[in-house]
């Protein structure tokens, strides 16, 4: 087994490995500054070892490594044959970025080679660190030592993880918040008023004689402060957890009423195939989007209809329609799509029942019907004709000019289809009702609870969240001993609990299983 000493030089590619303008590999240690003397040199004619100032940047090159003892070494006799060796065994033209400790980002030596970012020329770099005296860095290992150094909270770790991983840019914005210590200082301050509530009765405990005990009115004011404090940075967390963990949305429907134009239409980009035969989509097609700060996987899939024959043609579809159910049944919000010129179905409502609250029930097609939703004025677009038994897209160019045909069923437009009160009506090809649906799911989401998220003033992952919870249930139990009055020596231990619980946020007080956890999910380089 190798056992990792926290003074190992570290090394490792702290950029993603493909091609790209640059990339970068880092070292960081006590034997920095040695490793770099073996692999660049400022000038190729350089016959000294380099040596650098901090907070310098350097251009030079990398070269194969002559350690003292190697085989190449015993051979080189004199300076010019060094300067001809390095020659012959250049790597990269780079720039070479010095910190020096504690004034780094580890707060050890640390130098960042910027070099050609092709994924041999930066693997060689990492392979020259490593035979010259630095050994691979772990997951978040730079990190860790930063945070081991003082140089970086627990608090502000995790903000970097979240900016890292965010989708969205509201999501970024919350994450770059905490990184500045917004967290951080909000709990710190936490941490001080019960620190100093719990210095008072402990003196008094302590020393009955000299110190009088607090006002049982005075501590309960100060822990009704503090819980409500937590609450408030609790708020936030549904927000915060939806940010970071995103949501499923499913549309479904039958086959034509329109699913893979919705999907487009909200991707703005022709991802799923469009065609009038039903049945087009066969398989379950997902894409990333952004909807109003809500990072939405959505999902395309095959539309519902009961086969004739599940094992002939239709063999596929019906695969299309089993993996359809699953998705729905996992999803956290189903748009349940019906043509609006068809009318909704006894079928779709009893589909509708079984998805039950994370519905949101979409009628589709709205620029075919009159008066069902209100179209934006399209400049090209006539009214539309009803009636006929052919429908035409007329645009009202000078030379009438037929868009599409779309043939109509017998009394297809009808004022008694039976239609669907309660649902959206939209149009992918208008866009009419978008940006209703968009904010309908955001409202499914959050169940009305929370009208803007932006408003959130606090973002806490789930560790957090915990801890913070854990911290308000020994305030709350302190608080109604504290109401019964109870001696204070007995649940100033609760408040000792509460304020261990705050400690394990920023990382004053964390075990050290809660500090690999966490560092384990950066990435290695970072
Ligand atoms: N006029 C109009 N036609 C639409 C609209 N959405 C879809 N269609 C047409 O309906 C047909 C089926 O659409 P598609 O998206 O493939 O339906 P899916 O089977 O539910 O995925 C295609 O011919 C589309 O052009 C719409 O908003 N307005
Ligand atoms: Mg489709």
């Amino acid at each position: 087994m190798v056992i990792y000493t926290q003074n190992d030089t570290i090394a490792a590619i702290s950029t993603p490995v493909g091609t790209g303008g640059i990339g970068v590999v880092r070292i960081s240690g006590g034997e920095a500054l040695a490793v770099i003397q073996k692999i660049f040199t400022t000038t190729l004619k350089e016959k000294r070892l380099p040596e650098f100032e901090a907070n310098k940047i350097y251009y030079g090159w990398i070269h194969e490594c002559h350690s003292e003892g190697s085989e190449e070494s015993s051979r080189i006799h004199s300076r010019e044959s060094l300067v001809s060796l390095r020659m012959k065994n250049l790597i990269d033209e780079v720039v070479l970025l010095c910190f020096n400790a504690p004034n780094s980002f580890t707060g050890e030596d640390v130098f960042e080679i910027q070099c050609h970012g092709g994924v041999n020329v930066v693997k060689n770099i990492l392979r020259l660190c490593l035979k010259s005296g630095a050994r691979m860095a772990e997951q978040g290992e730079f990190s860790k030592r930063a945070f081991i150094n003082g140089k970086l909270d627990l608090s502000k770790a995790e903000a970097v993880i979240d900016l890292i991983h965010s989708k969205t840019d509201m999501f970024s914005k919350v994450s770059a918040m905490n990184l500045s210590g917004r967290l951080a200082e909000k709990i710190s301050n936490l941490r001080n008023e019960l620190m100093t509530l719990l210095s008072v009765i402990t003196a008094a405990v302590d020393f009955p004689e000299e110190v009088e005990e607090p006002e049982y009115a005075f501590v309960q004011d100060r822990i009704n402060f503090l819980i409500k404090e937590i609450e408030n940075i609790l708020t936030g967390s549904v927000s915060s957890n939806l940010m970071r963990r995103g949501i499923n949305v499913a549309i479904a429907g039958k086959p034509n009423v329109g699913k893979s134009s919705l999907f487009n239409a909200l991707l703005d980009m022709q991802r799923a195939i469009v065609t009038e035969i039903p049945g087009t989509t066969r398989d379950v097609i997902k894409e990333s989007i952004d909807i109003e700060g809500i990072p939405v996987t959505l999902i395309d899939t095959a539309g519902l209809r009961e086969l004739n024959d599940s094992s002939g043609a239709d063999y596929i579809e019906s695969i299309g329609i089993n993996l359809t159910k699953e998705f729905l049944e996992n999803a956290d919000v189903v748009l349940y799509m019906h043509d609006l010129t068809r009318g909704i179905s006894q079928e779709d409502i009893e589909t509708c029942k079984k998805i039950k609250n994370k519905l949101i029930k979409v009628g589709s097609k709205c620029d075919l019907t009159q008066d069902s939703c209100e179209i934006p004025k399209q400049k090209g677009f006539s009214e539309m004709r009803s009636g006929s038994e052919y429908f035409s897209l007329v645009p009202d160019l000078e030379e009438p000019q037929v868009i599409e045909e779309i043939t109509i069923s017998e009394n297809r437009i009808t004022d008694s289809q039976p239609t669907c009160r309660n649902c959206i009506k939209i149009s992918s090809k208008t866009k009419a009702g978008l940006d209703e649906l968009k904010a309908a799911i955001k409202n499914t989401v959050f169940s009305g609870s929370i009208t803007n998220m932006v408003d959130i003033e606090f973002s806490t992952n789930l560790r957090q969240q915990e801890r913070l919870k854990t911290c308000g249930e020994f305030l709350s139990k302190s608080l109604k001993a504290c109401q019964q009055g109870i001696p204070q020596d007995l649940f100033s231990i609760d408040l000792k609990s509460a304020l261990i619980c705050l400690g394990e946020i920023t990382g004053e007080v964390a075990s050290k299983e809660i500090i690999d956890n966490i560092f384990s999910k950066f990435c290695i380089g970072k």
